[in-house]
């Protein structure tokens, strides 16, 4: 396809000023690559990353974002604030959210439009439980998950990017298949083209144990526009590889 890929490394909850630090310089080392790269970072190293990473060419983001605009919501960040940093990107709907969190698909629609409405780009989440793979339930799974989010952005939909992340194969080592992942992309192109028109240029991300070694047949599949990288985004040289398969 056209689409210009997108590599974004979710750190999680990892980090430190010498770490980040190290992390970073070495990914601005790598030189140029053919996609688009950024990275989401904990709460507390947004400041000092967008002051490294300011005139380059990779992009960072924030991890969550809260549903609110302000107000008595102890520990939440708002998407105002985030914009004030000049933040890019805000992932919604993690799965870790989802599942540690109690985050309803409601509320990952609303944090979504939260998002957007400052500007910021959500990177919505969505993917399946093992035993919901399991049960044939894969496309009502994330039917319903991005329906939510449809729903929520109305005219804006085609301003997101989706991330499918089967959650069986986060921070297990266990990864789709390209042909398991490309079908679930398939479907929700599909979902999107009937909801915005832009569906075509819209980036559909695969998150879930990506690698040096695997991305690049992943990346291959027409419907899979770059990663959603966890523990290979902790290290500069296997973001770089993953970046330079994309
Ligand atoms: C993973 O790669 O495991 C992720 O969860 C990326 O978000």
């Amino acid at each position: 396809s056209t689409r210009r890929k997108l590599v974004v490394g979710n750190w999680k909850m990892h980090g430190s000023h010498a770490a980040n630090a190290e992390l970073l310089q070495g990914i601005l080392a790598g030189g140029p690559v053919n996609a688009d790269l950024a990275v989401c970072v904990p709460f507390p190293y947004l400041s000092e990353v967008a002051v490294t990473l300011a005139n380059s060419n990779v992009a960072w983001g924030a991890q969550d974002v809260s549903a609110h605009e302000q107000g008595a919501y102890t520990g939440e960040v708002s998407a105002g604030m985030l914009r004030e940093f000049g933040c890019r990107y805000a992932i919604v709907g993690h799965s870790e959210r989802r599942a540690y969190h109690g985050e309803t698909d409601q509320v990952v629609a609303d944090k979504a439009k939260a998002a957007l409405s400052k500007g910021i780009t959500p990177i919505v989440c969505v993917g399946e439980t093992l035993a919901q793979r399991e049960a044939g339930e894969t496309e009502a799974v994330v039917k319903r998950q991005l329906s939510a989010v449809i729903h929520a952005l109305g005219h804006c939909v085609g301003e997101m990017v989706v991330a499918y992340e089967p959650v069986w194969a986060i921070g297990t080592g266990k990864v789709a298949t390209p042909e398991q992942a490309q079908a679930v992309h398939a479907l929700l192109r599909a979902q999107l083209r009937a909801a915005a028109p832009q569906a075509d240029n819209m980036k559909i991300l695969y998150g879930g144990s990506m690698k040096p070694d695997n991305a690049p047949t992943l990346l291959a599949q027409p419907d899979i526009d770059g990663g959603l990288i966890g523990g290979a985004a902790l290290k500069a040289a296997d973001f770089l590889a993953i970046a330079r398969a994309a």
